[in-house]
């Protein structure tokens, strides 16, 4: 059992050697076909099972955990989400924080064929209501300080739940962890097999769950892990939340299939960050965190002299703020491209130039083009036009919406970002704008429609219209424009109610009442037009 998750010929040859029958090896070898009962798992986890190199650790603190027992770790994990009766294909709702815990989760998830469904810490109980409905998700994993609030709503869907604390010590789920086999029994899947469920905002405020492959990430980790040139002598400085794609997949599937250590902060804390560089060789972050940086008059070259690599992304790194960094530093921000349905699809090259404003080329195996909108037809050469991509790293559609999937998932497949891009002459990609309404504030995407639905049902609205205007910290931010049907429209109410139903990362930031809203010809809310008169709002 202990090898179970091995492919069959390094099984058989481990059972041999064990058994001292050394002379059978070869025979058997050649009889038995090679087969990956479980790719993602066989990849990322079941390769370390006897690495004892760090996997985690702490430069500061001088806390470490062991490639070899993050596997055990993840072994309890999967046997105590066997246990509980979930089966391969099944989903697993987890709305954790950020530890050890939660990634040796995820792991245990992918060892028992499960599926991972995380979820932002910062959503509201209505907000993970919808999620656990909508994919039928059967355990809950949440803080014991939502426990009260999400009970009734595990019980009214008939899911189970466990609890596990913030820093992912004690709760519930670790009660039955420290009780379970530090081996499980891997649960054979296919490359198709679904590994991950994440969810991403609409355009008509219902979430979409985005259906991730084994194969889709899988694919793209090793490409990035070539691409970025990570190797077991890195040590990656990760910050980001590990719900979603960027620090989940694309900065720990990296670190795992190079063997790389990691820093493991439980968030962006400046200072932290500061006192940990000189311990680290790479660092994946939103731009926000560059800003950040940036603003600290102790962060120079000197602090940075040990990174081989910084790395940008989920939102664009302002060509201004890559020259600042390059100045300060002497490093150039390797700026990629990437969305929940598609994992990563471009970067700029590691060994040539890294161009700012642009997000690079599309990744080996991935395919880029510009095409019109109306028509669906490639635009010319250097033209914006709405950006598509095709590769192993595209998604396979969303969760229980064919026709949402229909609109964006072309039959070819080619999926349509909903990004308007332009390829220069040399192949840099540039996202120059969105055919999507969409604002990312701090690297969260947060669809307007989903605030403006809220805002229309408070007593005193008439209607709204919610835009992103720029914001020196986040990037972009929310601002919420209200028309009053009566004078009984009082905004502290109107945020409150807000604050109710939403994460706080999609509060808007200033509510602003006007008489009527800037509409066109046709009667459209000319959003251009509001976003145009408030972008100074935060300057
Ligand atoms: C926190 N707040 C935010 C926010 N993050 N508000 C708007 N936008 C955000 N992104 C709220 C807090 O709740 C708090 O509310 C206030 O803003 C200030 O908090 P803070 O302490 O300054 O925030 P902090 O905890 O430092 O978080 C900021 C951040 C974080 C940028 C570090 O948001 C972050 O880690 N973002 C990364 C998101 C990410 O991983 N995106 C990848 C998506 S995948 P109050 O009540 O105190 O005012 C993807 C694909 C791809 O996009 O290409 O990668
Ligand atoms: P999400 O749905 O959270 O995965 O966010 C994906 C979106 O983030 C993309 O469709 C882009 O709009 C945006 N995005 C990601 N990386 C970049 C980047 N480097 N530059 C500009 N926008 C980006």
């Amino acid at each position: 059992m202990r090898f179970s998750a091995l492919p069959l010929i390094i099984q058989y040859r481990v059972f041999c050697i064990q058994s001292k029958a050394h002379t059978a090896v070869l025979k058997i070898t050649y009889k038995v076909s090679y087969t990956m009962p479980n790719p993602l798992y066989d990849a990322l986890f079941a390769i370390h099972a006897h690495n004892d190199n760090k996997f985690i650790s702490d430069p500061i603190e001088k806390q470490q955990l062991s490639y070899s027992a993050f596997v055990q770790r993840a072994a309890q994990f999967s046997n105590v989400i066997q246990e509980a009766g979930l089966q391969p294909g099944d989903r697993l709702t987890a709305q954790i924080g950020k530890s050890v815990s939660a990634l040796a989760l995820y792991a245990g998830c992918v060892q028992s064929g499960v599926v991972y469904l995380p979820l932002n810490t910062a959503y509201t109980a209505s907000e993970v209501e919808y999620f656990l409905n909508d994919s039928g998700a059967s355990l809950l994993i949440a803080d014991p300080e939502a426990q009260a609030a999400l009970t009734p709503i595990c019980d009214k869907l008939g899911a189970s739940m466990h609890t596990l604390s913030k820093n992912g010590l004690t709760g519930s789920l670790i009660d039955l962890v420290e009780l379970a086999e530090t081996s499980s029994k891997t649960a054979e899947r296919t490359e198709d097999d679904l590994a991950a469920l994440l969810y991403t905002s609409g355009t008509t405020g219902r979430s979409k769950g985005a259906m991730l492959t084994q194969s889709n990430l899988l694919s793209n980790a090793q490409v990035l892990h070539k691409l970025w040139q990570f190797t077991e002598a890195d040590v990656l400085l990760h910050a980001l939340p590990v719900f979603h794609t960027h620090g989940l997949f694309v900065a720990t599937n990296t670190c795992l299939l190079a063997g790389a250590q990691i820093i493991f902060e439980p968030g962006f804390n400046t200072d932290r960050i500061i006192e940990r560089l000189p311990f680290a060789s790479t660092m994946m972050g939103v731009p926000t965190f560059y800003t950040r940086l940036l603003a600290e008059d102790s962060f120079d070259k000197a602090l940075a002299q040990h990174m081989r690599l910084f790395i940008s992304g989920s939102a664009p790194l302002l060509a201004d703020t890559h020259i600042e960094f390059e100045q300060r530093t002497g490093h150039r921000i390797l700026e990629r491209y990437g969305m929940t349905e598609t994992n990563m699809n471009t970067s700029n090259p590691y060994d040539g130039e890294r161009k700012a404003g642009t997000v690079g080329f599309p990744l080996p195996g991935v395919e880029v083009k510009i095409t019109d909108a109306e028509t669906g037809e490639p635009t010319p050469q250097g033209d914006i036009g709405q950006l598509e991509v095709r590769g192993p790293n595209v998604f396979k559609g969303y969760w229980n919406m064919p026709e949402k999937t229909a609109e964006e998932l072309r039959e070819n497949g080619f999926f349509i970002t909903g990004d308007l891009a332009q390829i220069d002459t040399e192949g840099y990609v540039s996202i120059v704008g969105r055919d999507k309404d969409l604002i990312i504030s701090g690297g969260y995407n947060i669809y307007p429609k989903e605030i403006e639905l809220v805002l229309d049902e408070q007593p005193g609205v008439l209607e709204s219209a919610v835009i992103g205007v720029p914001h020196p910290d986040f990037g972009e931010t929310v601002v919420g424009v209200l028309v009053a049907d009566s004078d009984d429209l009082n905004t502290a109410k109107v945020e409150s109610a807000v604050a109710e139903s939403l994460a706080r990362f999609k509060h808007p930031r200033k509510l602003i009442v006007l008489d009527s809203l800037p509409r066109n010809a046709m009667g459209k809310v000319q959003k251009n037009a509001l976003r145009e008169q408030y972008k100074d709002l935060f300057s």
